[in-house]
């Protein structure tokens, strides 16, 4: 069935007095650079329900033709996590062994990051997202997909965005090539899984890598004409 366009007033948007903007725009920056991608994982559990709160967030993202081409797989079962790592940690030390080249390996060392992944099994929660090249609509149709790396880099951004704020840590974990994540997850080997997502409480003692606090300058990253 198609669906016509049927446009309806814009709901939810405030204008903002230009105090208040700069003020939430300040505040909101401030709230982002204290966010720090942790590798130091915490088993402390994390309830199921904001984890869902998070993904709902993330699920709002703006996306190809509304699709919504993606699908998160929430991992919290001991035995499932087992078996991640296990497939992770083999794709990592055929990475750092060799696979990698040296370029890559040099550019990854001030990270301190190695073949040994134990927040896998550490961390309570593991999501894994996955964008889906075809996906049904509402009423069944099978539909092929538009932009789906762009709308799932955008939902992770929006999860990621809601977890910090949710007072929660996280590593965007890539083990390449992941597709043993579609076996292990029970996914259609069409949909690509472009992130495995990390999330809990830091460990006591956690550090991160001096590297990451360097961030590039405005002038660096942004040109205005
Ligand atoms: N996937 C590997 C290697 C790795 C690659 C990049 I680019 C990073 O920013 C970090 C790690 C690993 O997780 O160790």
């Amino acid at each position: 069935m198609n669906v016509s366009y049927a446009p309806v007033p814009l709901p939810d948007y405030r204008e903002l007095p230009l105090e208040t903007m700069r003020a939430n725009a300040d505040a909101f920056y401030a709230e982002l650079r204290a966010r720090h991608t942790v590798r130091d994982f915490s088993s402390r559990p994390v309830p199921r329900d904001v984890i869902e709160t998070c993904i709902l967030a993330a699920g709002t993202a703006p996306n190809g033709a509304n699709h919504q081409p993606w699908h998160f797989a929430v991992i919290g079962d001991p035995t499932i996590k087992k078996k991640i790592r296990d497939a992770a940690e083999a794709e990592e030390r055929a990475f750092y062994a060799g696979r990698a080249g040296e370029e890559w390996l040099a550019a990854l060392a001030p990270l301190g990051t190695d073949e040994n992944k134990p927040f896998l099994e550490e961390a309570p929660w593991l999501i894994c997202i996955f964008g889906e090249r075809k996906s049904r609509s509402a009423d069944g149709v099978l539909r092929k997909n538009y932009y789906v790396p762009e709308s799932v880099s955008i939902a992770t951004g929006f999860l990621i965005a809601a977890l910090h704020r949710a007072g929660l840590v996280m590593l965007t974990h890539t083990p390449n090539p992941m597709s043993f994540l579609n076996q292990i997850c029970g996914r259609d080997p069409h949909d690509k899984p472009y992130i495995l997502m990390v999330v809990g409480y830091p460990k006591d003692g956690a550090t991160i890598p001096a590297h990451a606090l360097e961030k590039r300058p405005l002038k660096d990253i942004a040109t205005f004409l």
